[in-house]
Order: structure tokens, then C-alpha cells, then sequence
């Protein structure tokens, strides 16, 4: 029964003091008191604010910040939630995402937009995020809680349901999301998107979406609220048992292989991971995330593995009896569409803090992070290490993919047009070893991952969980403020860069260098090829004029195919006009020399490069599974169709029996 006698007085007062501000106000000062702490060192979580504002925030996020700002420069101190406006929303999402790929996870930031198409224009944004498990706070403003003027200006105003706005998309898209009617939900909606991007297991975008109203809306907030809180950044340790399962495992193996993603970097196990193999013999394949979680020429070190892996890896994981995946989503090009690992009696070990990859093949699951998770079957395996015979086939592998890139990157003739390998081999060479390589679509992050020579574990910064066309400039950019002492070099093609060059405006506001090469091939070379791998006879993927081939005489409205002349762009007037400088370069010897400047160039330099969209990177006899029509009237198609055929029957679905 409840009690209706009058309190006792030895019952405390919890009644705290209280400090009045809007709930915008609050989310600001709750931001910048949140700290993350690994390894006992502990960081400010929140870099800052990228924003654009609109009716939807301005007002409300957009008066927080300026008055957090203002407050600063009386104080003489650093604002709050430092402010960065950028151009596009999706892009400020891609910088902040990037910044916090660069800190391995230890630092973001939030992202504010306008409500409407401000705030659906992140959603692109919050599936980068998440799919390459990057922490982002986004900030989208909602439509009135209140409805008191409903509806509004870029409402959804859905008939079926009065509590649906266009938010609700980012709720498949984020690991939390929540939404604040009250002032009284803003604490639990913050812990909660605290809780999972600072957890390496859950992390991704966080979305917070705040009416308009609401975000202006006063309230007395506990004091506790705003005091410092550090969240402590996990570093599981795997249990007895799963290491011993795995130490089994790998004791019974005879031509193992490792295959290193993100996870190895991000719980910076790569000291860890190198003396490993070493000890062992045990050879490193790469992801695309992995890569630099060991220096190219470590003698265990493969390179990529995968549809976009190098000869050695990809021979290695054809024949390998044990597969252990560390930090590895396995995704469909590192298994090239599990295609790669066909010995028949192929086990594995899967070594992830997050149980969803740790199951993906099969075998031995060790739940836990890398770092720990090495040490301890280190410990576990002794002295066990592969033949010596096993050793020397890796090394001769290994040369002989670094002679094939000694060979691609090689120019004989320094006047000579260049090739896309030639490029990307200059930019390697010419780069410091600890620069940083950015791109994320078309067909160099394939060639990267192939020939790039990584030198440092945050050198490689190729975004290939969502490669997602722009966002090269705006990653670069964001890479670029995560580590201001390394110069960053965003390789980037002709149709990523008219899809999001919009940055280069903001690199030039907040004074962030980076070396741009636009690699101008006038059109798709990635999806050109792969459309005349697949009998799509390279179909839409060129951007040229409209020849009269075939034009309707009848109605005049259909102008004939997109296969006339090239189109009279120029990127590179296009670049300057944006406010940084170009340089124009037409062979080797110019490509050195505008490299050379641009490094010593204070401010950022986009170095305009075209290259021929037909010569390719050097095959690695991998496969990559995009289904063909499987009747055509063409005959190229027709003949894509019988060798897709060939390559679904050595597609294997790599899930065993547990033998435990
Ligand atoms: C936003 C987005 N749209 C479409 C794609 C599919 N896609 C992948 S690569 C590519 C072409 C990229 O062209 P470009 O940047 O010029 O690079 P190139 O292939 O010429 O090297 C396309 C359309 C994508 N990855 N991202
Ligand atoms: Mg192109």
C-alpha cells in the first residue's frame, strides 16, 4: 500500500541545485563535459560542431553555439563545441566521421542541421557511419513538438500518422536514436548516444533529433548533468576457454593466415598483431579498413586480400587450412564473394570485440579486442610457428607482388602522359611515410589496396565499408583536422569529385591543408570495366555528348546514345574557382614537381591529372560477385552470363559445423 503519512525527516532532500538554459544550451555544455579514457589516457570526446543552420536551428542549436562561442572570447578560452560550418550536410557528416576514423574512435563530433532536407540530407552520412562502425553524434532538427503552427515549412505531414517526420529514417540507419518531445528526455536520450559511441562494439551514428521548439525551450537542469563524465573505452578480454579453442585450432595448422581488418588498427593492436606473426611465421592478409595494421614490407605482411587483393594474399587464402580473421567484418570483397578461402578443410578463428562478426564463417568465435585477444594466444600458443618451408613460400609471394608493383609504378619515359598506377606510384613515393592516402570510390581504392605501399598503421585511410562517391574532399578534410602534422593526399576521380567538391570552400575557411589529385578520366573507369566484365558493354559509365546514333526521327525526343564526343568540363577551373590552387600537370616530371610544391605549400593544392579510363591495375585472379542478367538477346551478355556461372559454382558458403 502506499504510505500517506507525512515524510520522515531522516529522508534526504535530493533536490539539487539547478541551472536554467534552453535545451540547446544544456546539449552544448553536456557535450563538451563528456571525456573518453583508454589505456588511462583520457581525451575530450567532442571536437567540435559542424553545422548549417536553418529555421530549424538557428534559433535554437545555432544561439547555444554562438553564445558558448561568445562566452570563449570574453573568457579568452576555446569555445565550448568548437563550430565548423560546412557546405553540405552528408559532407560534414563524411569530415566528422573521418576525424574520428583518424583518432581510431576516440574522439567525434556532432553534426547540426536545419529540419527537412538539411537533416535527410545526413542520412547518407549516418549509413557511412554506421556501416564502418565510426562514431558521429548527428543533431537533426525536427518539426514542432507542439504543432502550434503545424505544418510547417518542409513538413512530412504523413496522413497515416500524426508522430512520424523524416527523421524516422535514420532509425535503421543508427546504432540510438532517439527523439526529444520534453525537456525531461534530453539526459537519457545523451547517455544513451554517449553509451554507444563510446562503445567499439555498438558504435556508429548516434542521432539525437530535436524539435524546433523544443531546442529553444527553457528548463532548470540538475548541476550533475553538466559535470565532467568519462566514459571508459572497453578493451574486452577474451575468455580461457575461447583462446584455447583457438590456440587448438591454430596449433593444427600448417598454411594459416591472418586476415586483418579496421578492429586491428582501431584497438591500435598493430604492435601486437606484428610480433605475433613474427613469432609464429603466420602470414597477414588486409582489408581494405586493415590495411596498415603492418607495414607493407613486414615479412609477414601480404598485403590486400580479396577481389582487390594482391597475388600473394590471395594465393595464400586459396590454400590456407586456417583462416583467422581479427577485426574483420568480412566483407564481400575481402572473401571475394567467398570465392578465396577454398581449401575444403579450411577452419577458422574469428577475433572480434563484436559477436556479429565473430560468428560470420563459422568456426572458433574469440568475443573479444584485438590487443587482448593476441596477447593472449600468444601466450596461449608458446612457441609454436609455421615450417620453414611455409616462411619461404610467404616471402617469395611477397616479392613477387612487390616486384609487379615495382614494375606498374615504373616510368620510363617522365614527358609521357601517366596511367592511373603511375599516379598512384608517384603520390606513394612522393609522400612522406607517415602522409595519408584518402578515397573511398571508383576504381582507385581497389588499386590502392593493391598497390599502395602502407608505412604507418594510420597512413591508409580508404572508406570501403559504404564507398561512397564525395566522400573523398570532405573525408580528406576531416582526416586533415585529426592529424594537422601529417600532409593528406585525397586521391579522387572525375565523377566523385562533381558529387561532393563542395568542401574544398570549407577547407579554405578553416585554413586545412590538403594535396588533391583529380584524376580526370571523364567518366566511370570502375563501373566501366565491371560493366564490360559483365556484358553491359560499359553502358552509361562514360560522360560524353549524345551522338545522333539512333535519335528518334519520329518525336525528336530521344537525342540518340551517350556515346558522342567528351564533354568540354574543366575540373580544374572548377577546383580554382573554389578559392585553392590548381595545378595542371600532363606527365611525371610536372606530377613530381606539383607535389613537390604542393607539400611545401601552406595552403591546399589540387594537382588536375588525366589519365586513360582502359588501362588497369595488375589482376589478381580474384572474383567479386555482381549477378548478370541470365538472358539476354546480347550476345556480350550472353557470354558474361556462362563465366559468372563458373564462378558460382566455386562460391562457397563457408559455414561449418562447431567441432566443439
Ligand atoms: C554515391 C555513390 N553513387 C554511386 C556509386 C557507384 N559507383 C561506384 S564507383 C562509381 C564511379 C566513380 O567514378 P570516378 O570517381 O570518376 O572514378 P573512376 O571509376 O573513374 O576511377 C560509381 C558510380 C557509389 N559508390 N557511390
Ligand atoms: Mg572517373
Amino acid at each position: 500500500m502506499v504510505s500517506t503519512a507525512p515524510i520522515s525527516a531522516s529522508k534526504n532532500d535530493n533536490a539539487e541545485p539547478t541551472v536554467h538554459l534552453t535545451v540547446s544550451q544544456a546539449v552544448v555544455k553536456f557535450l563538451a563535459n563528456q571525456f573518453v579514457e583508454r589505456d588511462g589516457v583520457r581525451t575530450k570526446f567532442f571536437a567540435g560542431a559542424f553545422g548549417i543552420f536553418g529555421h530549424g536551428n538557428v534559433a535554437g542549436l545555432g544561439q547555444a553555439l554562438l553564445q558558448a562561442e561568445i562566452d570563449a572570447v570574453e573568457a579568452g578560452t576555446e569555445p565550448d563545441l568548437p563550430y565548423v560550418l560546412g557546405r553540405n550536410e552528408q559532407a560534414m557528416v563524411h569530415s566528422a566521421v573521418a576525424y574520428a576514423r583518424q583518432k581510431d574512435r576516440l574522439q567525434a563530433w556532432a553534426v547540426t542541421a536545419s529540419v527537412g532536407p538539411g537533416s535527410t540530407n545526413m542520412l547518407t552520412g549516418a549509413a557511412l557511419a554506421t556501416i564502418n562502425r565510426l562514431p558521429v553524434l548527428l543533431l537533426p532538427a525536427d518539426t514542432f513538438a507542439t504543432r502550434a503552427s503545424a505544418p510547417v515549412l518542409q513538413e512530412l505531414e504523413l496522413p497515416s500518422s500524426g508522430d512520424v517526420t523524416v527523421n524516422d529514417a535514420f532509425k535503421p540507419l543508427s546504432r540510438y536514436f532517439d527523439r526529444v518531445w520534453r525537456p525531461e528526455q534530453l539526459p537519457s536520450a545523451l547517455l544513451g548516444a554517449m553509451r554507444v559511441l563510446t562503445d567499439p562494439v555498438e558504435t556508429g551514428a548516434a542521432t539525437v533529433a530535436i524539435p524546433q521548439d523544443v531546442q529553444a525551450e527553457a528548463f532548470d537542469w540538475p548541476e550533475s548533468l553538466f559535470a565532467p563524465r568519462t566514459w571508459h573505452m572497453a578493451r574486452p578480454v577474451p575468455e580461457k576457454s575461447a583462446v584455447e579453442r583457438a590456440a587448438e585450432v591454430i596449433r593444427s595448422a600448417r598454411k594459416p593466415l591472418i586476415v586483418a581488418g579496421g578492429g586491428v588498427i582501431y584497438s591500435r593492436a598493430t604492435d601486437a598483431l606484428a610480433s605475433f606473426c613474427a613469432a609464429t611465421g603466420i602470414p597477414v592478409g588486409q582489408s581494405q579498413a586493415g590495411k596498415g595494421s603492418l607495414p607493407y614490407d613486414h615479412p609477414q605482411s601480404v598485403g590486400a586480400v580479396g577481389s582487390t587483393g594482391t597475388t600473394a594474399a590471395n594465393a595464400l587464402a586459396t590454400e590456407a587450412d586456417v583462416v583467422i580473421g581479427i577485426g574483420t567484418r568480412y566483407s564481400d570483397f575481402t572473401t571475394a564473394s567467398r570465392t578465396a578461402f577454398t581449401n575444403p578443410d579450411v577452419k577458422f578463428v574469428n577475433i572480434n570485440v563484436a559477436s556479429i562478426d565473430s560468428v560470420k564463417q563459422g568456426g572458433v568465435s574469440v568475443v573479444a579486442d584485438a590487443r587482448e585477444s593476441l596477447d593472449a594466444l600468444a601466450e596461449a600458443l608458446g612457441d609454436f610457428t609455421v615450417s620453414d618451408d611455409y616462411r619461404s613460400r610467404v616471402a617469395e609471394l611477397a616479392q613477387a607482388w612487390d616486384d609487379t608493383v615495382t614494375s606498374v609504378y615504373a616510368i620510363e619515359d617522365s614527358s609521357a602522359p601517366l596511367n592511373q598506377n603511375q599516379v598512384i606510384g608517384l603520390a606513394n613515393t612522393l609522400s612522406d611515410p607517415r602522409d595519408v592516402v584518402v578515397c573511398a570510390a571508383g576504381s582507385m581504392p581497389g588499386d590502392l589496396h593493391k598497390l599502395w605501399r602502407t608505412r604507418d598503421a594510420k597512413g591508409y585511410h580508404v572508406e570501403y565499408g559504404f564507398s561512397c562517391m564525395g566522400y573523398e574532399v570532405a573525408g580528406g578534410i576531416g582526416a586533415k583536422m585529426a592529424e594537422p602534422d601529417r600532409d593528406v593526399f585525397i586521391l579522387v576521380g572525375d565523377g566523385s569529385y562533381l558529387m561532393m567538391a563542395t568542401e574544398l570552400v570549407t577547407a579554405v575557411q578553416e585554413g586545412v591543408k590538403v594535396i588533391m589529385i583529380l584524376v580526370q578520366n571523364h567518366g566511370f573507369a570502375s563501373i566501366g570495366s565491371l560493366s564490360e566484365s559483365l556484358g553491359s558493354q560499359r553502358f552509361g559509365t562514360d560522360y560524353r555528348y549524345r551522338s545522333d546514333d539512333g535519335a528518334s526521327e519520329a518525336t525528336g525526343l530521344w537525342k540518340g546514345r551517350l556515346d558522342g564526343g567528351i564533354l568540354p568540363v574543366d575540373l580544374a577551373a572548377n577546383a580554382a574557382s573554389l578559392g585553392v590552387d590548381v595545378v595542371r600537370v600532363n606527365n611525371g616530371s610536372e606530377f613530381t614537381d606539383a607535389v613537390k610544391a604542393a607539400k611545401a605549400s601552406e595552403t591546399s593544392t589540387v594537382i588536375h591529372v588525366e589519365t586513360d579510363p582502359l588501362i588497369a591495375a595488375p589482376d589478381s585472379e580474384s572474383w567479386w560477385d555482381v549477378p548478370v542478367s541470365a538472358t539476354s538477346t546480347l550476345e556480350s551478355t550472353r557470354t558474361a552470363y556462362e563465366t559468372y556461372q563458373t564462378w558460382k559454382k566455386i562460391q562457397r558458403p563457408f559455414l561449418r559445423p562447431s567441432e566443439h
